[in-house]
């Protein structure tokens, strides 16, 4: 039963994540100065996540509409980057957001949290 409910919800998060790359909208536009700026920044930050969780389909999903290519970390079994999430994080639970900034690293957990912060960041 388990094994049924798993395959539906894998299925499900599929379809999802389908669609949403094909309803995706249009992108914030900034100056290629200011991009390239923002882009800059990104370099510190990674976000850890799968491909068909419906929470990180809503993340990517704010992160194209604010135009942020933040490099994706997929925490799936047999990942290298799940131990890295565990091990940093102290939880594998996804999405997760990795901030490296002064030198320090911060994991930011929760869909919601980390549109926040992407929000308040980059708008
Ligand atoms: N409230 C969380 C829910 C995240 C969540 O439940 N993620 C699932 C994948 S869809 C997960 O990581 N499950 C593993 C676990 O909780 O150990 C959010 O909005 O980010």
């Amino acid at each position: 039963m388990k094994i049924l409910i798993n395959l539906i919800r894998n299925v499900l998060g599929v379809i999802m994540a389908t669609l949403d790359l094909v309803t995706r909208g249009s992108k914030l536009k900034r100056t290629p100065e200011k991009q390239q700026e923002v882009n800059n920044a990104l370099q510190q930050l990674s976000l850890y996540q799968f491909f068909a969780c419906p929470f990180c389909i809503k993340t990517r999903r704010a992160m194209h509409k604010l135009n942020l290519p933040i490099e994706t970390r997929s925490a799936s079994e047999g990942s290298p980057h799940r131990e890295e999430l565990l091990a940093g994080g102290g939880r594998v639970k996804v999405p997760c957001l990795r901030i490296e900034q002064d030198g320090k690293v911060e994991w930011l957990y929760e869909s919601s949290e980390i549109i926040r912060y992407l929000e308040t960041r980059f708008s």
